[in-house]
C-alpha cells in the first residue's frame, strides 16, 4: 500500500457487544473500497478479521484484527475488536491504539452490556466516538427504539445524523439529516430527496442535529440564534470539531450484511472524524521527566505495541501504531520498555492474515513486523538516542482460574513452553505454578477465555485436562500445649537416642513460625538444636488435618535429654517431629481458610440478587454505594473456596452486566462443616493415592 500523509490517515475501532457486526461492518466497508473482491460472511468462516481457527469454529471474534482499506485518497485502518467479555482485553488494545472509535449497536438487541463497557472505555481515554445502528434488515428492527435507548443510557451528546428508509424486510436506505438528502440502495445507490412521509419526522431532526454542532461555536452559535443561513462547509467543519472534542456523538445507520449506509459512513470517517494529527500528542516518559510527542514523521521514533500474535507461518507478528517519526525496514530499534535492542527486518501491513510489505510506517500509521525477540504488547519500540516510553495499555485482570494437567506423562516442559508463548501474545492471559497447592493455574477472563485457551494448547500439541483450582488452605493450633517427642532404639546395632520436650502456642495471623531454645543446663548438646527445629519444620509443611502447611505457631524447646554414642542429628530431627505431632494434637488442629476482598459493581437493579448471593457465599458485606448512573459499587470480604467461579455466576446472575476484582487480604479460621469437608478431601485423595 502507498504511504499516506498523516491527515489522510484514519485510525477507527471498531467496538460493541458481541455479535453486533462488527466484522460483518468490516468485511463490507472493504468490499465498497474494492479492497476485497467478495464480502465474506461471519457464518461461512471467510472473513478477514475472523481468520483463526478458534473464531471461525466458534462464529465470534477472539482477537482484535487489522483491517486497512483505501477510500478517496485516504486510508483508513480498521481495527475489528472482539465484543465478547472474555476478550475485553483486545477492545482496550485496539482504542488504545485507535484515534477514534465506531460503536456498533444492533438495532434488534439495543444497546447491550459491552456497548457501556466501551464507551466507558472511550471517555476514559477521551476518545471521539460515533454510534452505527446495525442490523435495520432484520426482522424486529427499530430504528425508534434503538434510539430512545441511546439517549436513556448515553445522554444528550447522542445526535442522529441519519434515518433509515423503512425498517425490517422493507429497510431501503438512509436519509441524511445534515445534508436533507436520501439515498436508496438497489444494487447501486440512488440520490434523492427525502420522502414525504420521512420529512415531518426528519425537518425537527435536522434542527436538533444543528443545534448541537453549533453549540460548541459562540459566534455561529449566535448568527444561527439570529436565524442567519449558516453554509453546509462550515457546518461540517464545526461537527468534526463537536465530534473531536466528543462534545457529539453522531448516530449513523445501516445493515453491514446488505451493504445499506456503509459507503456514507466510509465518507463520515474522512470528513468528519479525527485523522492522527487532529488528536492530542501522545504522552511519553524519559526517564522521569513527561513529555507530549507531536505526530511527527520526522520526529523521535516512538511506536506503541498494541498487539501479539503468532502466526503459524512467520512466527510471532508484533502490530505497532506509531506516535512520532517513522519506522522502517532492516534497521534496529530500541524497546524502551524491555531495555533491549530489537531487530528488524521486514515490516508490513496486515489485512487480517494477508500481510504486504511496506518501506516505511510514518507517524500516525500503523503497521507490523515479525520475529522480535524480547517485544511483549504494551512496549514502546523507539531509538537507543532518544528512547521516550509511552503510556501503555491498561489490561483488565484475569477473573477466573483453573487448574491443569498434560494428559501425557512426559508433557511438562512442552506445556511450559505453551503457556509462555500464550502469555506473550494475550495479556489477560496469565499462568503460574502454585507452590502450595502443587497446581499449574491458567487465569483468564472467563470460561470462554480459558476454553480457547484450551483449545490453543492443544494446538501447540499439549492436550491438557482440567479441574476446579485447590485452595490454599492453612492449618494452625487453637491453645498451647507441651508434649515430649521420643526417638529411641537401642537393640542391636548403631543405637539411636534423642528426646525432646516442645511447647506449642498459637501466634497472632501472619505470624508463620518461631522457634525458641529455652535449654538450659545443656540437656541437648548445642549442636542438636537445629536438628529439633528442622524436625518441626518439616512436620509444618504438611499438617495432620488435610496435608495443607501448618502456620502461626511457635515452638518452645525447653527440655531434652541425649546419648554421647546414639544420639545424631537425624535422630532429634525425627525427635522433634514426633513432639511436634504429640502436642499439637493436644493443642487442637484447625484449618485456615484464605478470605479475599471483593470489589463487586453491579447494576442498582440486581443489588439484591447480588447481596442475597454474597451471603450464602459466607461473605461479610463491609459497604454498598450508590456511584451514579445506574451503578452500586459492593465492597465485602468472602472466603476464596466461595468464589472460585465468581465470574461466572455474576455474569450469569446480571446477564453479564456486573465486574468484580477480587484480591487476598487474610487467613482466618474456617467454619467446622468446611473443616470436615477438607479433611475428608484429603483423606479421600491420600486413599486413592495409595491404591
Ligand atoms: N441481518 C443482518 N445480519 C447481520 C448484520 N450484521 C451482522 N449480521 C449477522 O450477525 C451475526 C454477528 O455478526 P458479526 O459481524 O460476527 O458480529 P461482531 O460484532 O463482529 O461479533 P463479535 O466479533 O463476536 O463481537 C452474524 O451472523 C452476521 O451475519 C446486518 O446488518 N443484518
Ligand atoms: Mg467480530
Amino acid at each position: 500500500m502507498k504511504t499516506y500523509p498523516i491527515e489522510k490517515i484514519r485510525n477507527v475501532a471498531l467496538v460493541g457487544h458481541g455479535g453486533a457486526g462488527k466484522t460483518s461492518l468490516t468485511e463490507a466497508l472493504l468490499f465498497n473500497a474494492g479492497a476485497i473482491n467478495r464480502a465474506g460472511r461471519v457464518e461461512d468462516g471467510n472473513t478477514v478479521s475472523d481468520f483463526d481457527p478458534d473464531e471461525v469454529g466458534k462464529g465470534i471474534s477472539i482477537s482484535l484484527a487489522l483491517a486497512p482499506f483505501e477510500w478517496k485518497e485516504h486510508k483508513i485502518n480498521l481495527l475489528d475488536a472482539p465484543g465478547y467479555a472474555d476478550f475485553l482485553g483486545d477492545a482496550e488494545a485496539a482504542l488504545r491504539a485507535a484515534d477514534a472509535a465506531i460503536i456498533v449497536v444492533s438495532a434488534v438487541e439495543g444497546v447491550e452490556v459491552q456497548a457501556r463497557v466501551v464507551w466507558d472505555i472511550c471517555e476514559h481515554l477521551g476518545l471521539p466516538r460515533v454510534i452505527f445502528v446495525n442490523k435495520l434488515d432484520r426482522e424486529r428492527a427499530s430504528y425508534q427504539r434503538t434510539l430512545d435507548e441511546l439517549v436513556d443510557v448515553f445522554g444528550t451528546k447522542i445526535a442522529p445524523m441519519h434515518l433509515p428508509i423503512g425498517e425490517e424486510q422493507n429497510f431501503a436506505g438512509i436519509a441524511d439529516l445534515l445534508a436533507e438528502r436520501a439515498y436508496t440502495y438497489d444494487g447501486g445507490r440512488t440520490e434523492g430527496d427525502i420522502p414525504g412521509e420521512l420529512s415531518g419526522l426528519a425537518a425537527p431532526l435536522h434542527e436538533k442535529l444543528l443545534e448541537s454542532i453549533v453549540e460548541s461555536d459562540d459566534s455561529m452559535m449566535e448568527r444561527y440564534l439570529e436565524g442567519v443561513e449558516i453554509e453546509t462547509k462550515e457546518i461540517a467543519a464545526a461537527l468534526e470539531k463537536a465530534v473531536a472534542s466528543g462534545t457529539t456523538v453522531p448516530v449513523l445507520v445501516g445493515s453491514a450484511t446488505k451493504g445499506i449506509g456503509v459507503d456514507l459512513l466510509s465518507d463520515f470517517m474522512l470528513d468528519e472524524m479525527p485523522s492522527p494529527a487532529e488528536r492530542p500528542p501522545a504522552k511519553a516518559r524519559k526517564g522521569e521527566e513527561e513529555v507530549e510527542l507531536p505526530p511527527d514523521p520526522s520526529g523521535p521514533l516512538a511506536a506503541l505495541v498494541y498487539k501479539t500474535l503468532s502466526d503459524p507461518y512467520v512466527g510471532k507478528l508484533t502490530f505497532f501504531r506509531v506516535y512520532s517519526g517513522t519506522f522502517r525496514p532492516d534497521q534496529t530499534v530500541f524497546n524502551v520498555t524491555q531495555n533491549n535492542d530489537e531487530r528488524v527486518g521486514q515490516v508490513f501491513t496486515m489485512r487480517g492474515k494477508t500481510q504486504e510489505s511496506e518501506s516505511e510506517v510514518p507517524a500516525g500509521d500503523i503497521g507490523a513486523v515479525a520475529k522480535l525477540q524480547h517485544t511483549l504488547t504494551g512496549d514502546t519500540l523507539a531509538n537507543r538516542q532518544a528512547p521516550f516510553a509511552l503510556t501503555g495499555i491498561e489490561f483488565p485482570d484475569p477473573l477466573l482460574a483453573l487448574a491443569i494437567e498434560p494428559k501425557t506423562k512426559g508433557d511438562e516442559d512442552k506445556l511450559s513452553t505453551a503457556l509462555h508463548k500464550l502469555a506473550e501474545e494475550d495479556p489477560t492471559f496469565h499462568y503460574e505454578r502454585n507452590p502450595e497447592t502443587h497446581q499449574t493455574l491458567i487465569k483468564g477472563m472467563g470460561e470462554a477465555h480459558l476454553d480457547v485457551i484450551v483449545q490453543r494448547l492443544a494446538r501447540h500439541h499439549v492436550e491438557v485436562t482440567t479441574a476446579p483450582p485447590r485452595v490454599a488452605y492453612r492449618e494452625t493450633i487453637k491453645k498451647t500445649a507441651s508434649a515430649q517427642g521420643r526417638h529411641v532404639k537401642q537393640s542391636g546395632g548403631r543405637g539411636q537416642y534423642a528426646v525432646c520436650s516442645l511447647e506449642l502456642s498459637p501466634l497472632q495471623r501472619g505470624g508463620e513460625f518461631e522457634f525458641q531454645n529455652a535449654i538450659v543446663g545443656g540437656a541437648i548438646p548445642n549442636n542438636f538444636i537445629p536438628s529439633v527445629e528442622k524436625g518441626v519444620r518439616k512436620a509444618l509443611e504438611a499438617g495432620p488435618l488435610a496435608g495443607y502447611p501448618v502456620v502461626d505457631v511457635k515452638a518452645k524447646l525447653f527440655d531434652g535429654k541425649f546419648h554421647t554414642v546414639d544420639s545424631s542429628d537425624i535422630a532429634f530431627q525425627l525427635a522433634g517431629r514426633l513432639a511436634f505431632r504429640v502436642a499439637g494434637g493436644v493443642a487442637g488442629i484447625v484449618l485456615l481458610e484464605p478470605i479475599m476482598d471483593l470489589d463487586v459493581m453491579v447494576p442498582d437493579d440486581s443489588v439484591g440478587d447480588i447481596m442475597g448471593d454474597l451471603s450464602s457465599k459466607r461473605a461479610r458485606i463491609e459497604g454498598s454505594e450508590a456511584v451514579g448512573r445506574g451503578w452500586t459499587h459492593i465492597k465485602a470480604k468472602v472466603p476464596q473456596g466461595e468464589i472460585l467461579r465468581y465470574s461466572i455466576d455474576l455474569r450469569s446472575k446480571t446477564g453479564g452486566r456486573a465486574t468484580f476484582r477480587a484480591g487476598f487480604s487474610h487467613y482466618e479460621e474456617a467454619p467446622s462443616h468446611v473443616q470436615e469437608k477438607v479433611a475428608a478431601e484429603a483423606q479421600k485423595a491420600k486413599e486413592e493415592a495409595h491404591k
